[in-house]
């Protein structure tokens, strides 16, 4: 850690009071700190460059997103501590269980409701938002409203044994054809609920648009278009369980130790756990597991990519408007499974994403390292043309996850032009 950071951090903290001075106790004659809080939320303001944001992702705490050189993290004392003790400047801007109850509309409310809403609902005023159940329906009706052009499957059963679907659209979908295959993934992480939306809208324009939009028909003729709305459905279900959003991201899988989940974006086997782009700790956000492919998730995709010829994928995630290349596990650009013609390409393309729904394009490394991630697997292990997308909004801080439904059709349809780009780019 430089000195100079490490000098700024501590007078920022010294102009902060490190803590919040929130009023007086009754009868007592000094003003009382709020106490901090179990989950509390941070702005890391000095992570300008990338190796200090991969040492603050790699810390264990929860980076719920980073831009512009600073990031928005959910730190225990301890954790928040350390890294204060490392030189780093955090600002406390809120309580995250807190923020959720509120966000939420407090479980008070939801627990009054006389119109009896189930525990796997969206909390009142986010019914625009998809629960597993209502995934499951909208594709099934997508399916049985467009037969000749779709065919559904799955690519398995997650961890508490729900069903993954998967949509094919094309012409012939009955068939295999030589067409080329392109895939799209949403909801890998638990809270990221807008991106189950993304891959919803994904269905309905490419089945209600064939036959009267030229540019979808063009596409459902040429191409086998593959989505997967859930690839986390236990945690999804989880984290709109007991009345408020629980801000969770790994899967609900148990480990040996009795904590719960893995991080699945840390669990593919390819470069797995190689180069502390994640956590052994069982108890981190960015658990990688035991072992490469021991999510029962990863094990179902891995299996079902391994008997397609997929040539293009977008996974999208929320937040903050990026659009991601490999590799993530290294800052270089050319290394191992990585020419720099094929880096210009995907710099290229990505370039290109990001102009259309304008995002900000970047190699995912330079927000910070990740190992066994979806995308380096993708294309490590398969030469799959493959980015990550980071949804609406920008910033934010635990709110980012849960932008209000409303938002669900402008964010969804602003990423018509990328989708179309990559589409066009498989062949
Ligand atoms: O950390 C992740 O898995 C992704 N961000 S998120 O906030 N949705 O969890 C980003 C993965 C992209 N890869 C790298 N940054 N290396
Ligand atoms: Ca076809
Ligand atoms: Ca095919
Ligand atoms: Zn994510």
């Amino acid at each position: 850690m430089f000195t100079k950071r490490r000098v700024l951090a501590l007078a920022a903290a010294a102009a902060t009071g490190l803590v919040l001075v929130t009023g007086w106790a009754a009868g007592a004659q000094e003003p009382t700190a709020a106490p901090t809080p179990d989950r509390g939320l941070y702005r890391v303001t000095d992570a300008a460059d990338v190796a200090a944001r991969t040492e603050v992702a790699s810390s264990g705490v929860d980076v719920l997103g980073a831009r512009d050189g600073a990031m928005d993290i959910v730190a225990s004392p301890a954790q928040a501590a350390a890294l204060r003790s490392r030189g780093f400047a955090l600002a406390l801007t809120g309580d995250f269980d807190k923020l959720l109850a509120e966000r939420s509309g407090g479980p008070s409310s939801r627990g009054a409701s006389a119109s009896g809403v189930s525990a796997a609902d969206f909390p009142a005023g986010d019914e625009g938002y998809h629960t597993y159940a209502e995934m499951v329906a909208e594709v099934q009706a997508a399916a049985s409203d467009h037969a000749a052009i779709t065919a559904l499957s799955s690519i398995g059963t997650s961890y508490e044994g729900r069903d993954m679907p998967v949509l094919k659209i094309s012409d012939n979908a009955a068939t295999d054809e030589a067409e080329p295959e392109v895939l799209f993934t949403c909801n890998m992480h638990a809270r990221e609920h807008l991106t189950t939306e993304m891959c919803l809208h994904i269905i309905q324009r490419f089945t209600d648009g064939y036959g009267t939009d030229p540019t979808v028909t063009g596409f459902v003729d040429s191409r086998e278009i593959f989505v997967v709305p859930n690839l986390n459905p236990d945690g999804t279900e989880y984290d709109i369980s007991g009345g408020q959003y629980q801000g969770w991201r790994k899967n609900r899988q148990p480990n040996s130790d009795g904590t719960i989940g893995t991080d699945i974006n840390r669990n593919f086997p390819y470069k797995w756990g190689c180069c502390g782009g994640s956590s052994g700790s069982t108890s981190a956000e960015d658990y990688r597991g035991p072992s490469a492919s021991s999510a029962t998730e990863v094990a179902a995709l891995e299996a079902w990519v391994g008997g397609r010829q997929i040539k293009a994928h977008i996974d999208f995630h929320t937040f903050s408007e990026l659009v991601l290349w490999p590799f993530g596990h290294t800052y270089d650009q050319v290394t191992e499974g990585m020419t720099q013609a094929e880096y210009n390409h995907f710099r290229d393309i990505g370039t290109r994403l990001a102009s259309a729904n304008g995002y900000t394009p970047d190699q995912s490394s330079g927000l910070y390292i990740t190992d066994g991630d979806i995308n380096d697997w993708m294309w490590g292990t398969h030469k799959v043309l493959t980015f990550c997308f980071e949804m609406y909004p920008s910033g934010g801080g635990i709110d980012g996850f849960y932008p209000p439904d409303e938002n669900i059709v402008p964010q969804t349809t602003r990423n018509d032009g990328a989708v179309d780009i990559l589409l066009t780019n498989a062949g």
